[in-house]
């Protein structure tokens, strides 16, 4: 066996002689040109503490291994709208920032928040100011030219579906209405239904009971309204989706009376089945949309519902066939919106939520095996009825914007990933 040679080629160095107990210290370079520091006091190097430096390092580490939430700042963006219902984000002057528009009900009003740069956002700027309810927002390039145009759902007293022409930088054309007496129009989304290369309309019709769709020629000039179904009561949300996996969108519905959640065949170029039922025990139905939850390449289904203060998913096998209902949640009261986002950039996509009841905007870990854990972004002051996420401060992670009805807040909340310190 043999005899680990030490061979001494420092001197052995006694600066800290002062300190009469300390064992002596010495620096040696073993056989493999290996440094060996061995000193019971301080290592300093260029005025650091290195012991210091790397245990505090390594509690740090530690943490952040320990940690899998992630931890938001929120600040108040506006309180210029009168009972926010809908909020979006999308780069709408072209500076490669995503900035915030919102749809206000009691004022009547479409307007967005320019993001300066890293999530400071102007004044309000206002697109559309009627009487009437505006119910939803999005926005969408509907005209083909690259920009980020806006669509808005005018409920109740105008009843139209109407869309706002960006001009590249954020300046907004007046209102251009894609379809009138449409009783109730309740939310827009756009998505291209016939596969033809440009972006239709979709519209949830409340009063009608009717779930809509636009047919658009590729610069914005828009068909008569095409109604997808009619079998839905009080239908609060539509969406769009290929849950056949046959490369074409399918629609969804969410219909608060009848307590359902539902989707329509698109049989290619815009031609829908009737509805296929997914479940009707969403007491109080109030969103639908879609996303891969479990990682199996197929678009899943989830939902909120108001009634029944539920968060849940219906597993698709890939040909639209869904499976069981999976609760995320039954405490999120008075849920108004459940997205899927991927908030702690594991890859794995987690759910959102927007609550009125309880004021709460929260998210759901995906933890694997179908599971989802609940994790607080914010107790918004009241109502909080609209969720959305997207990067707002180009730190690549996502940040969430959100709208309360009650005390007339748009507000986004900050991701500063598993740091609580910002
Ligand atoms: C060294 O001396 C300090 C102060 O006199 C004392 O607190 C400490 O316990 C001593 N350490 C050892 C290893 O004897
Ligand atoms: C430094 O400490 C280690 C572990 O106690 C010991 O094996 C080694 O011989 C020491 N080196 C010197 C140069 O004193
Ligand atoms: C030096 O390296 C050899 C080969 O990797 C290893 O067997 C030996 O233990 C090393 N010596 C010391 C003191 O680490
Ligand atoms: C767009 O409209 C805004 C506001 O009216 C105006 O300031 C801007 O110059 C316009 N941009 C272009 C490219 O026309
Ligand atoms: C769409 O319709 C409008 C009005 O009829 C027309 O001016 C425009 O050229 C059409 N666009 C396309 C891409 O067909
Ligand atoms: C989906 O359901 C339909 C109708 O029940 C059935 O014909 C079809 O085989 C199912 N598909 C799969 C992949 O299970
Ligand atoms: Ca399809």
């Amino acid at each position: 066996m043999p005899i680990a040679a030490w061979v001494l080629c420092a001197i052995v160095v006694s600066v800290l002689a002062s300190i009469d107990n300390v064992t002596k210290p010495s620096i040696a370079a073993d056989e493999n040109g290996t440094l060996h520091i061995n000193t019971t006091g301080r290592v300093m190097i260029n005025g650091i503490d290195v012991v210091n430096a790397l245990a505090q390092a390594t509690q740090q580490l530690l943490y952040l291994s320990q940690s899998s939430t992630v931890f938001f700042s929120s600040t108040v963006v506006s309180k210029s709208t009168f009972g926010p219902r809908s909020v979006y984000a999308a780069d709408l002057d072209g500076d490669g920032v995503k900035d915030i528009i919102s749809a206000s009900q009691d004022d009547g009003k479409v307007a967005w928040y320019r993001n300066e740069g890293s999530g400071t956002f102007s004044s309000q700027i206002v697109i559309f100011d009627g009487d009437n309810l505006v119910r939803s927002v999005v926005a969408a390039d509907l005209d083909g030219d690259g920009d980020m145009d806006v669509l808005s759902a005018i409920g109740y007293d105008a009843d139209e579906v109407a869309w706002y022409q960006n001009n590249g930088t954020g300046g907004f054309s007046g209102k251009r209405v894609i379809a009138s007496n449409i009783k109730g129009a309740h939310s827009v989304f756009a998505a291209d239904l016939d596969n033809d290369g440009d972006l239709d309309v979709l519209s949830a019709d409340l009063h009608d009971n009717k779930v809509s769709w636009y047919r658009n020629n590729g610069s914005g000039q828009f068909s008569q309204r095409l109604v997808i179904s009619d079998e839905t009561e009080f239908v609060h949300c539509a969406y769009a989706a290929d849950l056949d996996g046959d490369g074409d969108l399918d629609v969804l519905s969410a219909s608060f009376d009848d307590d359902k959640i539902a989707w329509y065949r698109n049989n290619g170029g815009g031609d829908f089945s009737s509805q296929i039922v997914i479940t009707t025990r969403t007491d109080g139905a109030t969103w639908v949309s879609a996303a891969d939850l479990n990682g199996d390449g197929h678009l899943d289904v989830l939902s909120a519902s108001q009634n029944d203060n539920k968060v849940a998913w219906y597993r698709n096998d890939g040909s639209g066939n869904f499976s069981g209902t999976w609760i995320i949640s039954t405490t999120a009261y008075g849920a108004r919106v459940a997205c899927a986002a991927d908030m702690d950039g594991d890859g794995q996509l987690d759910i959102i939520s927007a609550s009125s009841n309880d004021d709460k905007i929260m998210w759901y870990r995906n933890e694997g095996k179908n599971g989802f854990s609940p994790q607080m972004i914010a107790r918004v002051a009241s109502g909080a009825w609209s969720v959305y996420a997207a990067d707002l401060d180009g730190d690549g992670d996502l940040d969430v914007v959100s709208a309360s009805d009650s005390n007339s807040e748009i507000a986004w909340h900050r991701n500063n990933g598993r740091s609580p310190f910002g």
